[in-house]
């Protein structure tokens, strides 16, 4: 056999895998030229080992994390450079960190950063064996030091490409839906991808089923900003879509197949929680628990972060979901920006409330997440009262998360936004006090555009993040 050409060694973490995997699946699809290997680095010594063992051959090292961990892996990566390295190997990486700040990733070590989604940038680097000119979607240094940025990456319809790795065996939950019409300022979906929602077709759901069953799989979980979306491009839901997805998917994986949709990875927006919708998922699916997303107990709070439902949707949907028989865990923010004494409490009142009720709560601090409206909003923290409230529900074993974990991420990446500086752009969007601007009762502003009744984040135009 031809020796290889072009060597793409992933650094392979359990905990981010999806991205991967829809890489490598469009990867496997396609035709090209060029003789490649994948290797999987699940480790650093074994990341290094690969780069060792390309000899010369040109090698291609490639990233995929999130903002949280972005820290981490930059001292991860400082240790393979250190154990392996030489003229031929790139370290390029991608996903929502390298996207949302493409500098930071260049300054913490990277040789490229992937912006934007990676199927067609990736396919394009091994058509041209690793030479990244003329291939948009990437961000690096040239000769004088410049950042050079190549353009948008395209983005190509969802059945374009599989959403798994079928010649590698990486098989996950599938991708049904990309992008969101929603725009809530702590959430990078619809900036990362855009504001509209790209379905993958019930056929193309179908063949990915399929081909599941037949390599002996039997569990069919879907990735999607908001799952009962499918097949809508407005906020109204579209239950013939969703119903006919279900039931193919149902048909596909066969007796002794399970399918799971409004829980693990994704979850249902508390206003599309209606007993036909529930009844919907018991008719075709396995799972007993779903996820609301509520995020906060404050009215004021979920205005200001454009989430377009209030509270009283929320306990709506965990009456109706336990009255129908579901388990219901609600997610829920702590330490929002602009977040008052008055909102923590309403957002305990509604933990109790839910609790009672025979819901769990997935709490979370809040992390100014690079890509979102948020990225330059201070840490979100949490009161030692809080938290020895939190702590007395998850002793009842009501409430669970990484919130404490995340307070610290929460520093971190504060830390971070501050150091890169988005001229022009940081603070004015959040919960200051303008002169004349309405104040609450708690006695912080309300931002403008955020009032407490209005809606505005509503199917809203997110710029891009770095627009
Ligand atoms: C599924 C999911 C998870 C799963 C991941 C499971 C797994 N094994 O992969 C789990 C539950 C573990 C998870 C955990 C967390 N998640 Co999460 N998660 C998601 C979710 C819902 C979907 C991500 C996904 O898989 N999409 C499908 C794949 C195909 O898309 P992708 O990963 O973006 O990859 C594409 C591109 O990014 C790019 N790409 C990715 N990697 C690379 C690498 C290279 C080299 C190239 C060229 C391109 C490239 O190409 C891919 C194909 O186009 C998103 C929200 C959303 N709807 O997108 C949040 C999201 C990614 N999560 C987010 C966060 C914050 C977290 C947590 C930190 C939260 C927490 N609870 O603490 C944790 C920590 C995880 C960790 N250790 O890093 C944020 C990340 C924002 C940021 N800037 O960091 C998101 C965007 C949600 C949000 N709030 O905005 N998550
Ligand atoms: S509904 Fe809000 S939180 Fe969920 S993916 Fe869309 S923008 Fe993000």
């Amino acid at each position: 056999m031809n020796a290889p050409e072009l060597i793409l060694v992933l650094r392979y973490r359990k905990a981010v895998t999806y991205g991967f995997h829809a890489l490598l699946g469009a990867l496997g699809e396609h035709e090209t030229a060029t003789r490649y290997e994948v290797r999987f680095g699940e480790s650093v010594e074994e990341t290094a080992r690969h780069i060792r063992e390309a000899g010369n051959v040109r090698t291609l090292v490639l990233w995929s994390f999130y903002s949280p961990d972005a820290a981490a892996l930059a001292e991860e990566l400082k240790q393979v450079r250190q154990l392996a390295d030489g003229p031929n190997v790139t370290h390029l990486a991608g996903g929502v960190h390298a996207t949302a700040e493409p500098v930071q990733t260049l300054d913490a070590g990277w040789d490229m950063a992937a912006i934007g989604e990676g199927e067609s940038t990736l396919i394009s680097l091994v058509d041209a064996k690793g030479d990244p000119s003329g291939i948009t979607g990437l961000a690096y240094r040239d000769a004088s030091g410049a950042v050079k940025k190549t353009g948008k990456a395209k983005q190509r319809p969802l059945d374009d490409f599989p959403g798994f790795a079928l010649k590698w065996g990486k098989i996950n939950a599938l991708e049904i839906t990309r992008g969101c019409v929603y725009a809530c300022r702590f959430c990078q979906t619809p900036f990362m991808f855009s504001a509209r929602f790209r379905h993958r077709s019930v056929g193309n759901v179908r063949w990915h089923v399929d081909q599941m069953r037949a390599r002996g799989f039997r569990d069919v979980r879907f990735i999607t900003p908001t799952a009962l979306s499918y097949g809508s491009q407005t906020e109204e839901p579209n239950l013939a879509a969703v119903e006919e997805l279900l039931a193919s998917c149902r048909e596909g994986i066969g007796p002794g197949g399970r399918v799971y949709f409004g829980s693990f990875p994704s979850e249902i927006r508390p206003e599309h929680v209606t007993r036909e919708t529930l009844r919907l998922v018991k008719k075709y699916c396995d799972n007993t628990n779903i996820i609301v997303g509520a995020q906060s107990g404050s009215d004021r709070v979920l205005d200001a972060a454009k989430r377009g439902h209030g509270v009283e949707e929320v306990k709506r949907a965990a009456r109706l979901g336990i009255e129908e028989g579901f388990r219901i865990n609600v997610d829920m923010i702590f330490g929002m920006p602009g977040e008052g004494q008055e909102d923590v409490d309403d957002s305990l009142d509604l933990a109790r409330e839910l609790a009672d009720l025979g819901a769990r709560i997935h709490a979370h601090t809040f992390m100014p997440l690079p890509g979102t409206p948020w990225r330059d909003a201070p840490p979100g923290d949490v009161a030692p009262a809080t938290i020895s409230e939190v702590d007395r529900l998850s002793r009842r074993g009501a409430l669970y998360g990484h919130w404490q974990k995340q307070r610290d991420h929460a520093a971190r990446l504060a830390a971070a936004a501050e150091a890169y500086p988005r001229p022009g752009r940081s603070r004015t969007i959040l919960p200051t006090i303008p002169s004349g601007a309405d104040v609450d009762r708690a006695g912080s502003a309300i931002p403008p555009g955020a009032g407490v009744s209005s809606r505005s984040g509503r199917g809203g135009q997110p710029r891009s993040p770095e627009s």
